[in-house]
């Protein structure tokens, strides 16, 4: 039998090794993304995007994730039921930005969509708002390609307004947060959807209207 030591060891270099893929995942995600905006930067003279964030699920957060699903905090599992031990969100100014840009993705021949969730057109009943998809891209290793997975969520500068904050209320109330706070948190979120229509609306009228430079 493997001695105890030998089998803890093999298990974190097991771990090292997963979360080296995921990581290579993101990069790759990450400079697909970035290669977009510019072509699209020197195209139409336009950023779809305005700031990315990737991140690695922590050991800590990845447990806690297994634990909601009922599972056993084993590689395997958290290779089979976590989806979001790479995650990208992407920050765009229009709603019209979001569908453009995992179009884009969507149309890679190297990327699989697994799942989308739109939580715009139906929105979370606390208000959320985000444009979720689940993609699997091909990992290039030395001896074999590994197909990862990583969770994007694309939403708009409004929408992650909002997000942070109803995040940092339900982290700072742990679950149960005041009524009338989730009641405030339902109305500002038909705000964000409104601005967000509003300012879609502004920029298109802008667009239409382009003065001529002479
Ligand atoms: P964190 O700390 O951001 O990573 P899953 O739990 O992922 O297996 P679920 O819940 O159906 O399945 O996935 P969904 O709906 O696609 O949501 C996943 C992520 O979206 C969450 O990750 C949040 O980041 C974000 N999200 C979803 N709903 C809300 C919401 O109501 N408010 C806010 N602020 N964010 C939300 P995690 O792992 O829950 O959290």
């Amino acid at each position: 039998m493997e001695p105890v030591a030998e089998k803890e060891k093999s298990q974190v270099d097991s771990y090292k090794e997963i979360m080296l893929i995921y990581n290579a995942a993101l990069k790759q995600i990450t400079t697909k993304l970035e290669i977009l905006n510019e072509e699209f930067q020197d195209v139409h003279q336009y950023n779809p995007i305005e700031h990315i964030k990737a991140r690695l699920k922590t050991t800590e957060s990845i447990v806690k994730k297994l634990k909601k699903h009922g599972q056993e905090s084993t590689l395997e599992n958290m290779v089979e039921y976590v989806n979001d031990i790479a995650g990208v969100r992407i920050i765009c100014s229009f709603r019209s930005d979001i569908y453009r840009i995992a179009d884009m993705l969507s149309n890679q021949k190297d990327i699989k969509v697994m799942s989308v969730k739109d939580y715009i057109v139906s929105p979370k009943p606390s208000g959320y708002e985000s444009y979720h998809m689940l993609v699997k891209v091909p990992v290039y290793l030395s001896d074999r390609i590994v197909e990862t997975k990583v969770e994007i969520q694309i939403r708009t500068v409004a929408m992650d307004f909002w997000a942070s904050l109803e995040h940092k209320i339900h982290y700072k109330f742990t679950g149960s947060v005041p009524e009338h706070l989730e009641n405030e948190l339902i109305e500002c979120a038909k705000m964000v959807s409104l601005l967000d229509a509003r300012m879609e609306n502004l920029n298109t009228e802008i667009q239409e209207s382009q003065i001529p430079s002479d």
